[in-house]
């Protein structure tokens, strides 16, 4: 009988704890719950720390990730490499995981809290610093051995991984990528590079195309925005309102996407890159007739239903929006003429893990700033 397993959505621990079932080969029964759910009499007797992830194993209930991986390895495992027996090897796997239990993990949550409460917008330099701090000392753990624990993969390292996305920070791809991961309440660690690193061998192994944003999420190396964010939905998300999972109403979603790398962006980064490369101060009329007429195409769209792909906000409308916005900086849209495009943006513009944009788009403004005073 499967284990059961609660979590929410793409908790980080409760993230470790599906991969380490999986490499023991134990079936869990994972019940996502509502972060609310967490404060009721049901879920406080289970847990009265009001965490997840909780795994139920006949009578026994076990809280804290930590526990519970070392208790599923310790029971399941037909060997003990992710977790040795010997006391010696022991001691370095149990001071990682305290390690990410202690400090990389409250650095996670104490940012994800802040965006959530609306606390902040942007990371506060505090948290980028002790961030900085765990990436050196893990660089200094990793020279020392090939894993984190020691000469193979441990629980130690299992518990530290973290999808990877590289980005540069004003690139509208990026930021629609960055949207998405907020929507599923999934952390990235984000690897803000410049221009010139996409054409650097390091980077090509990674994307020939030299785009970004790319994601390495365990062994799968994903480009194209459009492709990662809705890979990272339909593996981390906990329902599929944002990716529909019908065929009918996904193929919506999907033709909108389309819309947005086929003419949408090109659009944007033709009128970008002329800035950038100083090949013009304004738009050529012919790309702000192309931004006009994406304007038009979006207000027919929106004239059917509340949202691009239909009646709840999808993958399709955070795609659009960052274009849009981006666009919208060059080529202002008519508020008077495109009355349901500047409803909607103002309705995205208040949802709340959307504010994740802020920073970003700021940079993108700054781009273009900088090249209209030069
Ligand atoms: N269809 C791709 C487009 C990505 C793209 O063109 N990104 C730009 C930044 S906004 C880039 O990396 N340009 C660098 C280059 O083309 O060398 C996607 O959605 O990811």
């Amino acid at each position: 009988m499967a284990l059961k397993l609660y979590s929410i959505g793409a908790s980080p621990p409760a993230r470790a704890v599906i991969i380490t079932a999986a490499a023991v080969g134990v079936e869990l029964d994972v019940i996502t719950v509502e972060r609310d759910y967490l404060y009721t009499d049901e879920f406080l007797k289970l847990n009265p720390q009001h965490t997840v992830p909780v795994l139920i194993d006949e009578d026994k209930i076990i809280c804290d990730s930590h526990v519970i991986v070392t208790y599923l390895i310790q029971k399941y495992a037909k060997d003990d490499l992710l977790y040795p027996s010997s006391l010696s090897k022991r001691i370095v796997v149990d001071q990682r995981l305290y390690y990410d239990a202690s400090i990389m993990f409250p650095i996670v949550k104490k940012a994800y809290s802040g965006f959530r409460s609306k606390e902040f917008k942007e990371i506060p330099n505090e948290l980028k610093i002790a961030a900085v701090e765990v990436y050196d000392i893990f660089e200094k753990y990793l020279t020392k051995t090939e894993w984190l624990a020691g000469d193979h993969i441990t629980v130690a390292d299992i518990s530290s991984m973290v999808p990877k996305l590289y980005i540069i920070k004003e690139s509208p791809p990026s930021r629609a990528v960055i949207i998405t991961a907020a929507a599923i309440e999934l952390q990235l660690d984000i690897v803000v590079v410049d221009g010139n690193y996409l054409r650097t061998d390091e980077f090509l192994k990674l994307n020939p195309q030299h785009t970004v944003p790319v994601l390495v999420d365990d062994d799968n190396i994903i480009c194209d925005s459009h492709v990662i964010a809705t890979y990272l939905i339909r593996k981390y998300a906990k329902n599929d309102l944002l990716y529909s999972s019908n065929l009918t109403k996904r193929s919506l979603v999907d033709q909108r996407l389309y819309y947005d790398a086929s003419v949408m962006f090109p659009t944007t980064i033709r009128i970008g890159r002329g800035f950038h490369l100083k090949q013009f101060k304004k738009v050529p009329s012919e790309l702000a007739d192309n931004a006009i007429e994406i304007y038009g195409i979006l207000e027919t769209y929106l004239g059917k239903t509340e949202w691009l792909a239909g009646d709840h906000l999808t993958v399709a409308d955070i795609f659009c929006y960052v274009t849009v916005k981006s666009l919208n900086v060059a080529v202002p849209y008519d508020l008077n003429k495109f009355v349901k495009l500047a409803s909607w943006m103002d309705k995205l513009h208040q949802v709340s893990y959307v504010s994740v944009d802020e920073p970003y788009f700021k940079a993108f403004v700054d781009v273009f700033e900088a090249v209209l005073k030069s």
